[in-house]
């Protein structure tokens, strides 16, 4: 079964403009369903270092937790599809909203 290394989630630029964002990062699909949480400001690496195995594809989606409803709705900062090719310290970028992340990870087939 392919795993998805997760290394690490680098915040360039939060999305809220006051403190921290209130991270929300999910993989989803490929019979995987893992969430990870954390407090991040600008400048944070986050060490996530967690191997999730899958079939075939997953998808990765972060959010910024604001108060889930109106007026401040939690955040979609992007989602990505990641395949089961090789991949070696790759990096997928999170821009939505004004805001800016990098999650690095690998691939093992
Ligand atoms: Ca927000
Ligand atoms: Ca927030
Ligand atoms: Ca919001």
């Amino acid at each position: 079964m392919p795993t998805l290394k997760i290394k690490t989630l680098h915040c360039i630029t939060t999305e809220d403009n006051m403190g921290n964002d209130e991270c929300l990062l999910e993989v989803l699909g490929g019979g995987a369903q893992r969430s990870y949480s954390n407090n991040m400001n600008n400048g944070d690496t986050w060490e996530l270092n967690d191997d999730v195995p899958f079939n075939n594809r997953v998808e990765v989606k972060l959010t910024d937790l604001d108060l889930g409803y109106w007026p401040d709705r939690h955040d979609n900062l992007g989602k990505h599809s990641i395949n089961a090719d090789p991949a070696d310290n790759e990096k997928k970028t999170f821009k939505q909203d004004g805001a800016h992340y990098e999650l690095t990870y690998s691939v093992v087939p």
